[in-house]
């Protein structure tokens, strides 16, 4: 059933957790994209191996920020099938709070503005809209659901009395360092970061490290700057092919498991994913491919 001779410790919708050895896990990425809350039955060629190049790129990036899960790339224990869509990371034990930042409001952020003015307990200002960006980017965070169910959104408080005022706030604080950091570096390249989710354990001394993937398309909300309007809800960088599709030409009611995607949508999103990736890079995909080939 599964696709690798490796205990399999943990799936998400698109991403799976297998074991390595008592303090190595292996985090793989595939190709299948989500839209509307359904995973598709067209996978994008490519995809996972861009969102781990991503991250890796970001986890560099941010180190000096705090540390992180990934141990290698391109190691004798990562199985040749996987190698380019995956990475040897750190046994952690994990903290179970969705570490969001907003620094622009919209989705579930927006829906609990609209009814109650503030988001996760934090107030925000009167007359903001889909797609504003906020004063200063927040803390959301938010608790795990099963697959299939959406997170659900919790105060600060509510995490401080669960894990203690003093993880809460280092939860807090890292998390917004890394999401500013983040938006600064891809809104120079024309990529507006509008959310993040991060993930975070603690290794065998006690350190909180950052796991899960960082600062992809499947994990944040990316925008082309090019096209932010605030009022609408933004186009997204990466799957906008795809919901104009289903939303369009496909026939779908919205509400069964959506049509197979066109070739011409496929390329269209692949080429969106690549494009991502080397405008925040500014390194090649061709390049992480190459090095993987063979
Ligand atoms: C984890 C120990 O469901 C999850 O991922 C789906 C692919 C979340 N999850 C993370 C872990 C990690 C990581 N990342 C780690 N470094 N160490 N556990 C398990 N589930």
């Amino acid at each position: 059933m599964s696709e690798l001779d490796l205990k399999h410790i943990a799936s998400g919708k698109v991403r799976d957790i297998y074991e390595v050895d008592d303090e190595h896990l292996l985090f793989v990425t595939s190709d299948r994209i989500s839209a509307y809350d359904y995973i598709l039955d067209t996978p994008i060629p490519d995809k996972g191996a861009v969102l781990t190049a991503l991250s890796t790129w970001w986890f560099e990036q941010l180190a000096d920020v705090v540390p992180n899960h990934l141990v290698a790339v391109d190691d004798e224990r990562i199985p040749v099938s996987v190698r380019g869509r995956s990475m040897l990371v750190r046994r952690l034990s994990m903290v179970p709070v969705e570490c969001v930042a907003r620094g622009y409001l919209t989705g579930s952020g927006l829906k609990e503005y609209n009814a109650a003015g503030n988001v996760c307990g934090v107030p925000l200002p009167a007359g903001l809209v889909d797609g504003s960006e906020l004063p200063q980017p927040i803390f959301t965070p938010a608790t795990k659901a099963e697959i299939g169910d959406h997170d659900e959104n919790v105060s600060f408080e509510h995490v401080a009395s669960v894990h203690g005022e003093a993880l809460a706030s280092e939860l807090r604080d890292v998390t917004l360092r890394v999401y500013e950091r983040g938006l600064q570096i891809a809104r120079r390249n024309g990529v507006i970061v509008a959310d993040t989710k991060l993930e975070f354990g603690h290794d065998s001394q006690g350190r909180l490290v950052l796991a899960d993937e960082v600062l992809t398309p499947d994990s944040s909300r990316f925008w082309p700057a090019s096209q932010y309007e605030p009022g609408r809800s933004q186009p997204s960088y990466d799957k906008q092919y795809v919901r104009d599709w289903l939303t369009g030409p496909s026939g779908w009611d919205g509400a069964s498991q959506p049509p197979a995607l066109p070739e011409v949508v496929v390329a269209a999103t692949r080429a969106k994913y690549v494009e991502a990736y080397e405008r925040i890079t500014g390194l090649r995909f061709a390049d992480w491919l190459a090095h993987f080939a063979g």
